[in-house]
């Protein structure tokens, strides 16, 4: 398979600062390296240009931190994304988990104009599913899911023009943080939640199975793995641990069940704090998930 490798290093839409340097932790790691030893054919793009937080006002726009460098950041990601021909797997590495609104737009335009109809796995500790009224901190790496689905500030909800993501087309998986604002909003959108509890009582070969039924009449699943799924003790370098997450068992069956389904066609990888991490721990962990979804088998 032809792989585009894109980084987005970006950390305007974290409270903590660090998530930038996530690209260079990842390719530090050998990413590029792990999916070439698969047999794909890798090529870096390079990085998407993002504005340093030092240079733009953390300008407080209608409750959303640094608004307009994030939106320029997503739109350059979701047009580069885009660009790229339906022969190729997009694998994008952040950055905080607001690039996600760039490069899942990006993808569902890729795959038809005016934008196909994606399936998207959210792998994540939390459901990202605040607006800027809902959220409690006012950081958009909270809100990405929310705007995806057409609700939320214009601005960042006109990024795919007049396209939206389906909630009945979203399934998140490894929950166990939710605000009681999100909850009610994620309630009334329908979005499918696999919780921690779930993951525990049904285990990830059913959870697996069921969400591939549900995301059936899609044109091709987007996997948005944010590094805060996996338990703190595997992946000690993300910003907003929470105890209790996915083993790194199940972080592998999970891709590698998604590799055997044949039916995943982007990915992304994001929340890979350097600064708070241990010996690039958490990278060298990711490039591991990332290589699973591509084919790594242990036998
Ligand atoms: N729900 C909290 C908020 O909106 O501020 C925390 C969000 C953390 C988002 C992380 C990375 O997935
Ligand atoms: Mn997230
Ligand atoms: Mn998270
Ligand atoms: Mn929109």
């Amino acid at each position: 398979m032809n792989v585009s490798l894109l980084g987005i290093p970006m950390d305007l839409g974290a409270g903590r600062r660090g998530v930038d340097m996530g690209p260079s932790a990842l390719r530090n790691a050998h990413l590029a390296r792990a999916l070439r030893d698969l047999g794909h054919t890798v090529n870096d793009l390079g990085d998407v240009r993002v504005a340093l937080p030092e240079t733009v006002d953390k300008l407080r726009d209608s409750g959303l931190v640094f608004l307009d460098p994030i939106l320029d950041a997503c739109r350059a990601a979701a047009e580069c994304v885009a660009a790229l021909g339906t022969d190729t797997f997009p694998l994008t590495i952040g950055g905080d988990h607001s690039v996600s609104m760039g490069t899942v737009t990006g993808n569902a335009l890729r795959a038809a104009p005016g934008g196909g109809r994606l399936g998207l796995i959210w792998v994540d500790a939390h459901t990202d599913y605040n607006t800027p009224q809902s959220s409690p901190s006012g950081n958009i790496h909270g809100m990405p899911v929310a705007h995806l689905t057409g609700l939320g500030d214009p601005r960042l909800t006109g990024l795919g023009g007049g396209w939206h993501m389906r909630p009945e087309d979203i399934v998140m998986i490894g929950i166990r943080s939710v605000d009681a604002h999100e909850r009610e909003l994620l309630r009334e959108a329908g979005i499918k939640a696999y919780t921690m509890k779930e993951v525990d009582q049904l285990g990830i070969t059913r959870i697996y199975e069921e969400t591939l039924e549900r995301l059936s009449g899609t044109a091709g699943l987007h996997v948005s793995f944010d590094a805060d799924a996996l338990d703190p003790t595997v992946c000690p370098g993300v910003g907003t641990p929470v105890p209790g997450g996915l083993t790194y068992r199940e972080g592998h069956l999970l891709m590698e069940l998604l590799s055997e389904s044949g039916r995943v066609t982007s990915m992304d990888i994001v929340e890979v704090n350097p600064i708070l991490d241990v010996h690039n721990q958490t990278a060298e962990v990711m490039v591991g998930m990332a290589a699973s979804l591509m084919g790594q088998r242990i036998l």
